[in-house]
Formats: C-alpha cells, sequence, structure tokens
C-alpha cells in the first residue's frame, strides 16, 4: 500500500502517536532507512551531527521518528531523547564486523536504562546487499539477542539501498504497539 494512501486513510481512522528512536552506530544507515520510510526511495545522505525528526504515517499509528547521529562523539547525546519513547529501531551495519563489538556494547548499553524500561525494540540487520554481511541469526549471535529479558523485540534483514525488509519490520513494530507494547 503506497505511502499516499497510508496517510490518508491514517488521517482519517489513525489516532495513535508513538516517539520511536533510530539508534545505531555511524554508518549503520539510519538517515537512509527514515527516508526510505517516508518518501519510499534512496535519498543520499550525510552523517548527522545532533538529530533530525520526522513524521511517518504507517498503519493507523503516526510515528515521530528521532534519528539520532551515531558517531562516537555524539553518542554521549542519544540519552537526552530517551524519556516518553516508545520504541527503538536499533539499526546495525551487517557488513561491518570490525565495530560489531562496540555495536553490540552501545546496545546492551542502551538496554541498560531506566527511561527505555519499557520500550520495545525493533533490530534492521540492514546492508543486506553488500556481499558478505551477516544474517539476522548471526547478528542476533554477535549481539547476544538473547540475553534480552522482560521486552518485546525482533530483528529483520534489511536493505536501505534496495528497499528491502523495512516495511516488515514497522508492520512488526505497529502491530506489537497496537497491542499494548511500549
Ligand atoms: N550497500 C548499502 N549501503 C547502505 C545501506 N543503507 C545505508 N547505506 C549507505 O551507508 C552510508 C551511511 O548511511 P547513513 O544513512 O547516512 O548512516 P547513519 O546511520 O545515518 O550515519 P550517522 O548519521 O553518521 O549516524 C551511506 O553511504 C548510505 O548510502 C544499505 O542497505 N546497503
Ligand atoms: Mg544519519
Amino acid at each position: 500500500m503506497g505511502i499516499v494512501f497510508t496517510r490518508l486513510f491514517s488521517s482519517v481512522f489513525g489516532n495513535k502517536e508513538a516517539r520511536i528512536l533510530v539508534l545505531g552506530l555511524d554508518n549503520a544507515g539510519k538517515t537512509t532507512i527514515l527516508y526510505r520510510l517516508q518518501m519510499g526511495e534512496v535519498v543520499s545522505t550525510i552523517p548527522t551531527i545532533g538529530f533530525s525528526v520526522e513524521t511517518v504515517q504507517y498503519n493507523n499509528i503516526k510515528f515521530q521518528v528521532w534519528d539520532l547521529g551515531g558517531q562516537t562523539s555524539i553518542r554521549p547525546y542519544w540519552r537526552c531523547y530517551f524519556p516518553n519513547t516508545q520504541a527503538i529501531i536499533y539499526v546495525v551495519d551487517s557488513s561491518d564486523t570490525d565495530r560489531l563489538m562496540v555495536a553490540k556494547e552501545e546496545f546492551h548499553a542502551i538496554l541498560e536504562e531506566e527511561e527505555l524500561k519499557g520500550a520495545v525494540v525493533l533490530l534492521y540487520a540492514n546492508k543486506q546487499d553488500i556481499p558478505g554481511a551477516l544474517d539476522d541469526a548471526a547478528i542476533t549471535e554477535s549481539l547476544e539477542l538473547h540475553k534480552i529479558k522482560n521486552r518485546q523485540w525482533s530483528i529483520f534483514k534489511t536493505s536501505a539501498i534496495k528497499g528491502e525488509g523495512i516495511f516488515e519490520g514497522l508492520d512488526w513494530l505497529s502491530n506489537t504497539l497496537k497491542t499494548g507494547g511500549g
């Protein structure tokens, strides 16, 4: 279903709103994913310094999506955005095997945050189009997702460049939020 139709549909029937943070290391593809969601196309990006916020209507939910820069120097500021967050979208560059440990540590630090205790977590194993990219099972293992307790979460393979997997993940997220998660 096209975004335009979804927007019309939602403006008539939709009323639920959700505040979503998109987090992940720099270069993971966060901004590219957000533009995919919003406009359905690939837009060339520059590293996000600070944040940008966009509204995306999908499945009768108005998502207020906060796209935060992932560079090391910017990560300490993520926590300023934590209050009142219903969901985290954590984006991993599945081809960046050198930094999977860092991605794991940042992810588990997020899970420890008191203010994010109630947030549901959607993971995107992004850049699946790159040869050698780890699949969702391998990312699940590397990030030790089995350690997640008392929280609804799911992982999806995505390619922001090809436009694959992103809406499948958002379907899961909207259904989870509608049924009371977050
Ligand atoms: N091959 C491939 N490249 C991707 C994909 N998603 C994003 N990229 C590229 O990765 C680079 C970084 O993408 P961004 O969306 O700017 O990354 P970011 O996570 O927003 O980075 P920061 O803003 O620095 O935190 C860009 O050159 C994108 O075109 C993907 O699925 N496949
Ligand atoms: Mg960015």
